[in-house]
């Protein structure tokens, strides 16, 4: 490990590099390489949320970061699949500045955005007293050519309680399964489409990802999937089969293991990588109100 500005650790105190070493349940692996990820990660104070999922960045000034801590970020949120930097305060034009060192801004078409930042995307929500829910675990914007590789999120109103965000990570989703589904899974695409916009008039036409894709920076595979409503078919199957694999992956995807739940406060900066993770809003905030401004990064076509 490079010299020691860097602290990685779970909130038990080990080191990242003790956890990853002693092999954990099953087949599952948190990172190709520990000391290799703790040496991109120079000059951050990192802490590992749960076992495997979501990691809080203390110490750092996201609107200051440096190229080489961007390209630190980049590769913490694509190992742990989401990252939390409290206390930033980042306001919309930091916002987009900053999403755009990752990447070509994007957002999800069909939806409305801020007024005055075309760029950003407003996610307001009073939850409804009489009726707590929560929305379904997703990754964003599947239906489209080039999903966006980030989201992110910078709260400016905030719940006193709940309201939280859950993260699933898919890399240890696709690693849990058996090698005959995966051997099943090589080479299967499948179908997602739009549902849940404000204009679906505003959308492309449905398009085909794998159901595995490889992140382009950490060579990870994970699993590829969505709730039913946008991914609705299983190429060379019968809508039978489809279905039937799809709500089997799609429930397999969402271990308790794998999660991490993010409680919200003013001035967090939430970031996370949909090319490994899904994620959903949970609506138990009764009527406080609950204000995020959102910001995506365009990805690449998903590849196996
Ligand atoms: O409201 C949230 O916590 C997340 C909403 C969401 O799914 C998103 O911003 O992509
Ligand atoms: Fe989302």
């Amino acid at each position: 490990m490079p010299d020691c500005a860097l602290t990685l650790c779970v909130d038990n105190g080990a080191t990242l590099a003790q956890t990853a070493g002693t092999g954990l349940s099953g087949d599952v692996t948190v990172s190709a390489d520990p000391a290799e990820v703790a040496g991109a990660f120079e000059g951050l104070q990192a802490t590992l949320q749960t076992g495997y999922t979501g990691v809080r960045v203390d110490g750092l000034r996201l609107v200051d970061a440096t190229d080489d801590q961007i390209e630190a970020i980049r590769r913490l949120v694509g190992e742990y699949c989401v990252a939390v930097f409290p206390g930033q305060y980042i306001g919309p034009e930091d916002h987009v500045a900053l999403i755009a060192r990752f990447g070509k801004v994007t957002h999800t078409p069909g939806v409305n955005m801020h007024p005055d930042h075309d760029e950003v995307h407003v996610v307001a929500n009073r939850g409804d007293p009489a009726k707590p829910n929560s929305g379904g675990f997703h990754t964003d914007t599947c239906f489209v050519a080039k999903p966006p590789s980030f989201t992110s999120l910078s709260a400016i109103e905030v719940p006193d309680h709940g309201g939280d965000t859950l993260f699933a990570n898919q890399y240890i989703a696709y690693e849990s399964l058996s090698e005959v589904m995966k051997g099943w899974l090589r080479g299967l695409r499948l179908k997602h489409v739009v549902s849940g916009t404000d204009r679906p008039e505003a959308v492309p036409d449905p398009v085909w990802h794998p159901a595995v894709r490889t992140h382009p920076v950490t060579g990870r595979k994970a699993l590829y999937v969505t709730y039913a409503d946008r991914c609705i078919e299983a190429e060379g199957m019968t809508p039978a089969e489809g279905e039937s694999l799809i709500t089997y992956l799609y429930e397999h995807s969402l271990a308790q293991h794998a999660m991490y739940r993010h409680r919200w406060s003013e001035g967090d900066f939430v970031m996370w990588d949909n090319r490994c993770s899904l994620h959903a809003a949970v609506y138990d905030h009764g009527d406080q109100p609950r204000t995020l401004y959102r910001v995506m990064c365009e990805g690449e076509v998903p590849f196996e």
